[in-house]
This record gives structure tokens, C-alpha cells and sequence, in this order.
């Protein structure tokens, strides 16, 4: 995996059957609390007017404004007391399964590690900003943590259709990089935005990405990127209609559906997408070439008949 440092095939030594660690909050450093509150203060400065109404309410009430990494002890009592929701430590990535079972037990499983400086701008794997600053606010929120919870048991049931990959898009496209629709302007609830200074301006100001209005079925069959800005955002209207949409849903139907239908390339409209704005893909486009012109190397092009 790119720079992935903190993926492990089985729990790592001192860590539990269920992947989690003691969070050990006296352990980190004051270059580490310090790194918490340069991105804390970074985001926070932009984010009014940019996040979603219920992921501000969440910083509140969750006293994240405080400085330093917060300890989850403290910060669970509040959590608990607003959603039933706790935040584990865990190394990093954990098994799906695993994964899903925290969620659909109202445990948000936090990396416990805080990136590094040269990182500060971009690391593709979840760290505790991330994920404690992106998707922890919103677990404030009651509807929000319903549709985690639900999130959470649908993937489990997804692991027996081999419907993961499905289902992997909708959290994507929601959890981690959702827009919403607010006082008649777009605002943003996904996590992969919220903890990304560059994302949470391209992802509501850039003419280059597309905006479309949420369909589960489409984006299920939604392929996405990793490695750098979305190029297609997805609006939901309400937390109440991402609800909606998922918790009474029987997926079954849907994913022998989904097996018939191509997935959809990243970038790409469908001419029933409702679409928001359509994008000029500019970004992606430079960011293509870019890539192209560092990785072909035309000093000595290859011989023909090289690959
Ligand atoms: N593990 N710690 C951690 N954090 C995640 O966000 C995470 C994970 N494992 C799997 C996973 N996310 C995704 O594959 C899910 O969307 C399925
Ligand atoms: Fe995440």
C-alpha cells in the first residue's frame, strides 16, 4: 500500500482481539498536541460558512476547541451522554470486518498516531485529525450517529453478498467526502474534507470537480480515487434523507441489481445524474499530466519492442 506505515495483517503486539489499544493520551508529545492544534487551528479558522450546521455544533459540544490531542476519556463522556457513540484507539487500518463491527456497536475506531510536518498537507492514511477532528464531530449528531450505527451493520451484511466493494462507495461518498445542501447553499459533513485544508476549498469553490445530487444506486457504482481531490461530489439534501435512504433499505435486491450495471469511472455524468454543476475536470486533467511528464522519462525513450 502507498506510505501506509500503520497496516498490520493481525493485531499488533498490546493490541486486543478487537484491534483497539489503550489511547495512552499521556504519551504523546508536545510536538504531537502541538501538530493537533496547528491543523485544529487551521481548519477551524476556515471552516464557518464552509462545514455542515451539525458539524460545528459537534466541535462545541465536544469541547474539541481545547488545546492539545484530546483524551478520549473525557471526550467519551460527552460523546456518549449526546449519541451513545465512544472513540477506540486503535494502530490504524483494521479489517473491514472489524471496521464494521465497531461501528454497528457505536465505537468509532480512531488511528493513534498524528502525522508528521512534511505530511501536514496530505497523508492517504487515516490519522487521529482525521479521524478524530473529521468524523467525530458528526457522531454528535443523533441522526448522523443512527446512520454510522446503521452504516455499521449493513457492512457486516454486506461481507456475505461479497457486496464490500459496494458498499465501500457509499461510505466514500458520504461519510468521507459528502456535501449537503444548507440554507440553499452547499456545506460539507464528510470527514476527508472537513480534516483537509486544500480539499475544503476545492471541494465548494473549484469549477473543476462535478456535483450531483445523492442516488444510492449510483453511488454504489461510483468508482473513486485515493490518492488525491475527488473528482465528483455527491449532495444529500438532509441527514434525515441520507437516513432515510439506507437504515430501511434491504440491500440484497440492490446488489444482485448493482452486479448487472457497469460502475461508473471517476469524473464521469450520467445523463440522469441531477446535476448541481457540472464540472471542467481542469484539476484532474493538470494533475494527470503532471503525474504523466514526472513518470515518463524521455532522456533515453525506450528501445522499440520495450514495454
Ligand atoms: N480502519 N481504522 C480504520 N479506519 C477506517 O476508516 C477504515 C478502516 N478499515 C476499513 C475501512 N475504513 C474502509 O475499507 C471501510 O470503508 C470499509
Ligand atoms: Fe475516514
Amino acid at each position: 500500500m502507498a506510505n501506509f506505515q500503520h497496516v498490520y495483517d493481525k493485531p499488533p503486539i498490546g493490541a486486543n482481539a478487537d484491534w483497539t489499544i489503550p489511547q495512552d493520551w499521556e504519551a504523546f508529545s508536545a510536538d504531537e498536541h502541538a501538530m493537533w492544534d496547528r491543523l485544529f487551528a487551521r481548519q477551524t479558522a476556515m471552516l464557518p460558512g464552509r462545514a455542515a450546521e451539525a458539524f460545528l455544533r459537534g466541535i462545541d459540544m465536544l469541547r474539541l476547541e481545547r488545546p492539545g490531542i484530546p483524551n478520549y476519556q473525557e471526550l467519551n463522556a460527552r460523546l456518549m451522554a449526546a449519541t451513545g457513540w465512544q472513540v477506540v484507539a486503535v494502530p490504524g487500518l483494521v479489517p473491514d470486518d472489524v471496521f464494521f463491527d465497531h461501528l454497528a456497536n457505536r465505537r468509532f475506531p480512531a488511528g493513534n498516531f498524528i502525522r508528521k510536518p512534511e505530511q501536514i498537507d496530505y497523508l492517504q492514511e487515516p490519522d487521529i485529525f482525521h479521524d478524530v477532528f473529521g468524523h467525530v464531530p458528526m457522531l454528535a449528531n443523533p441522526v448522523f450517529a443512527d446512520y454510522m450505527a446503521a452504516y455499521g451493520r449493513g457492512g457486516l451484511r454486506s461481507l456475505n453478498f461479497a457486496a464490500l466493494h459496494k458498499l465501500a462507495r457509499l461510505y466514500w461518498y458520504t461519510v468521507e467526502f459528502g456535501l449537503i445542501e444548507e440554507a440553499g447553499s452547499l456545506r460539507i459533513y464528510g470527514a476527508g474534507i472537513l480534516s483537509s485544508y486544500g480539499e475544503s476549498m476545492f471541494a465548494l469553490d473549484e469549477h473543476s470537480p462535478n456535483r450531483i445530487y445523492f442516488d444510492l444506486m449510483r453511488v454504489m457504482r461510483s468508482e473513486y480515487r485515493i490518492d488525491d481531490y475527488q473528482q465528483n461530489y455527491f449532495v444529500i439534501g438532509s441527514l434525515e434523507q441520507l437516513l432515510e435512504e439506507t437504515v430501511q433499505t434491504d440491500f440484497a435486491p440492490l446488489y444482485t441489481e448493482l452486479s448487472q450495471l457497469p460502475d461508473i469511472k471517476v469524473g464521469n455524468l450520467l445523463p440522469e445524474d441531477r446535476v448541481i454543476t457540472r464540472g471542467t475536470q481542469a484539476y484532474a486533467r493538470k494533475a494527470a499530466l503532471e503525474h504523466f511528464a514526472l513518470n515518463v522519462d524521455c532522456s533515453n525513450p525506450p528501445r522499440s519492442g520495450e514495454d
